[in-house]
């Protein structure tokens, strides 16, 4: 498990507001209304709430719905995620360290990006997910948010879209 990152939660409890909000934007993304959102559509779903994820925190928030929860999450497990990330002041600043840590076990040859190849590998050993093309396309198209075809470490490009 040296590779698996949790981010530290804060100690403020969300705000009835925060949940109401968290409920509202988890029921819109949960498409069949079983209960779980995919981690497929957890990117587009933290935009709608304002949050800009950058596409590292994306690449972390990713391997820990895959890691923890088994591919989706929960309204709890929702919460948890979210929780922290509503408590913070900015949310690129939520587990830094760890975020740089997950990165780096998709990023195999260490040039600060990860590559449609790194993320299919990383996605297989790490995650143990193999993915079809398509499907591995589409998830680097949702985190790609500078569309250079790679997961960039640096978010800069990200943080300039706000
Ligand atoms: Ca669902
Ligand atoms: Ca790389
Ligand atoms: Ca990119």
């Amino acid at each position: 498990l040296s590779f698996f990152c949790f981010l530290s939660l804060q100690e403020r409890e969300l705000m009835p507001e925060e949940l109401d909000e968290l409920r509202e934007a988890f029921k819109e993304f949960d498409y069949d209304a079983d209960g779980f959102i995919h981690y497929k559509d957890i990117a587009d779903c933290m935009r709608t709430m304002g949050y800009m994820p950058t596409e590292m925190e994306l690449i972390e928030i990713i391997q820990q719905i895959k890691m923890r929860w088994g591919g989706h999450v929960d309204f709890d497990d929702f919460c948890e995620l979210m929780g922290p990330r509503m408590l913070a002041e900015t949310a690129q600043m939520v587990g830094l360290k760890e975020i740089r840590c997950a990165f780096k076990q998709f990023d195999s040859d260490g040039d600060g990006k990860i590559t449609i190849d790194e993320l299919k590998d990383g996605m297989k050993t790490l995650l143990g997910e193999k993915l079809k093309k398509g499907e591995l396309e589409e998830i680097l198209a949702d985190i790609d948010l500078n569309k250079d075809g790679n997961i960039d470490f640096d978010g800069s490009d990200s943080i300039a879209s706000r």
